[in-house]
């Protein structure tokens, strides 16, 4: 990695260190798990040829997500099935938060905002189609637009998500089209689990209901899973938790899409109010609290891989999971008649192959120091990070909206959840009601790991029992929590760097 100066979209950048600083600069819900139920998502946890297709996508592997963004385009709005939590004013809820609705694009101005972000976002690695219908019966516009755009950018991945209703009737046009990663939203393989989440489909032109409906979507979800992955796409499975109704059963959709090859699952919140409009809405069918998201993670140990770090994005999403810049990127931003420029994205991809090796590198070594030092029976502990991007801990306590929340032991460090809160300072000052929100965000937390904190809320965590420190600001997470770790585990002269 040179020294010189580039610029990748709207970053200027020196060094690696430097890319780090220029990235540094740059309502409360908690989701996730600290089970086992982790999802593979290091080179050393898969063959080289399942990590190549995985290791630029942020949402088939956790490690891509500190670094590479997505886009979806909305380009699809018809659907074939209701689903009790959706309202179709709005966007699929399937794969974005219900109640957000975007920008309708026809794929000739899907193509055009893609370039122009491809432009921008050197991070860029991923295109969706994820509604605002189902990608795979509003067909033609979602292969036309992913035909425009890989006639620019050939390299970008393409990604759909679908409720699998249509889906098998395209498997081969998929692989035809080089798409590599599709999802099902699964959430249900009993139809009679299945009558209680979806009222009515519509399939060889009749709409059908009840029990018959579910199970005919039941059939068409399995034929695609199977085809699928007899064909070699990846397929994740999306779940949405909806106590009472599939919260046990669950528990059969994750061993059920293991068996038949499903590379990840991603079970989601069911997130219900009134204000919606949807039937659970409406009928005061609740989402889950973040334990009972956590118990039935639980209960999947040694099923499915789990996908922990979904951020229920937005139906326009662009940029890092977490982020949204899909306001900077509306239809009347973006120039006429965008012409691609690979440059920023080939740098860019040129140093993430170059840090990720020293992130690695420095945390083999951590680990190795921790391993050698903290008795195998040391307790567990959850430490919480400020990380903008780029796997480091690069942001202030104040601007944090969530915390990455990884589990250390002995053995080594995994990332655990997030949980997401109200940024602490507004503009330049705290808020003490605030700071009450991000402590509430924080329990279990033994520590939080910042880049900055002031003096006033570091003593209104100590309070509360939760350490902040800014030690190891802009350091890479992992060897960073490692060194906590053996900190806390072991007599001082035991340390090592
Ligand atoms: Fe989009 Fe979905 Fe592809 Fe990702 S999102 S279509 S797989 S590119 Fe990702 Fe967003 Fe979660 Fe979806 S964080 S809601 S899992
Ligand atoms: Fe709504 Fe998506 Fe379900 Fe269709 S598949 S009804 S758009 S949530």
């Amino acid at each position: 990695m040179s020294e010189t100066v580039v610029t990748l979209g709207t970053l200027a950048i020196g060094s690696k260190q430097s890319l780090s600083a220029a990235l540094a600069a740059g309502g409360c819900s908690a989701t996730g798990s600290a089970t086992g139920c982790g999802s593979k998502e290091k080179p050393e946890d898969m063959d080289p040829a399942t990590w190549a297709r995985v290791k630029d996508h942020p949402c088939y592997s956790e490690e891509a997500h500190h670094y590479f963004a997505r886009m979806h385009v909305s380009v699809a709005p018809a659907c074939n099935i209701q689903c009790n939590y959706c309202n179709r004013k709005y966007d699929c809820s399937n794969e974005s938060r219900p109640g957000v609705v975007s920008e309708r694009l026809t794929p000739e101005e899907a193509a055009r905002k893609v370039i122009a972000v491809a432009n921008e976002v050197p991070q860029l690695s991923v295109l969706g189609i994820a509604g605002p219908g189902d990608s795979a019966y509003d067909w033609r516009k979602t292969k036309e637009t992913f035909r425009l755009v890989t006639a620019q950018i050939p390299d970008i991945k393409l990604c759909l998500s679908s409720n699998g209703l249509a889906l098998p009737d395209h498997l081969d046009e998929l692989v035809e089209m080089n798409v590599d990663h599709v999802t099902i939203t699964i959430n249900m393989i009993d139809p009679a689990v299945g009558a209680q989440i979806y009222p009515w489909i519509f399939h060889d032109r009749k709409r059908i209901y009840g029990v018959e409906a579910s199970r005919i979507l039941h059939d068409r979800q399995m034929e695609a899973l199977d085809g699928l992955v007899a064909r070699g796409i990846l397929v994740k499975v999306n779940s949405v938790l909806i106590p009472g109704i599939n919260d046990a059963h669950l528990l059969e959709v994750n061993r059920e899409v293991k068996r038949r090859g499903a590379f990840l699952h991603n079970i989601m919140p069911l997130i219900s109010a009134p204000e919606h409009g949807t039937h659970f809405g409406l009928t005061g069918q609740r989402g889950p609290t973040a334990a009972e998201l956590l118990a039935v993670q639980e209960a999947c140990a040694g099923g499915a891989n789990l996908m922990k770090h979904c951020r229920q994005c937005r139906a326009d999403a662009v940029g890092l999971l977490g982020e949204d810049r899909g306001q900077e990127f509306t239809l009347d931003l973006v120039p006429e008649a965008p012409v691609y420029d690979p440059a920023a994205r080939e740098t860019y991809r040129d140093w993430v192959a170059a840090e990720r090796e020293d992130r690695r590198a420095a945390a083999k070594a951590a680990q190795d120091a921790t391993g050698a030092a903290c008795a195998a029976s040391s307790p567990k502990l959850l430490v919480a990070v400020t990380t903008q991007r780029g796997g480091r801990i690069n942001q202030h306590f104040g601007h944090a909206t969530e915390f990455q929340v990884f589990e250390v032991d002995a053995t080594g460090v995994r990332f655990a959840f997030h949980r997401r809160c109200d940024n602490y300072c507004v503009d330049g000052g705290g808020a003490d009601d605030r700071l009450e929100r991000v402590i509430a965000a924080l329990g279990g937390i033994d520590t939080v790991l910042v880049a900055k904190i002031g003096d006033c809320p570091r003593e209104g965590l100590a309070t509360a029992g939760i350490t902040a420190l800014d030690t190891w600001a802009q350091d890479y997470i992992e060897p960073a929590i490692l060194a906590l770790y053996r900190e806390k585990m072991t007599p001082k002269q035991a340390q090592t760097a």
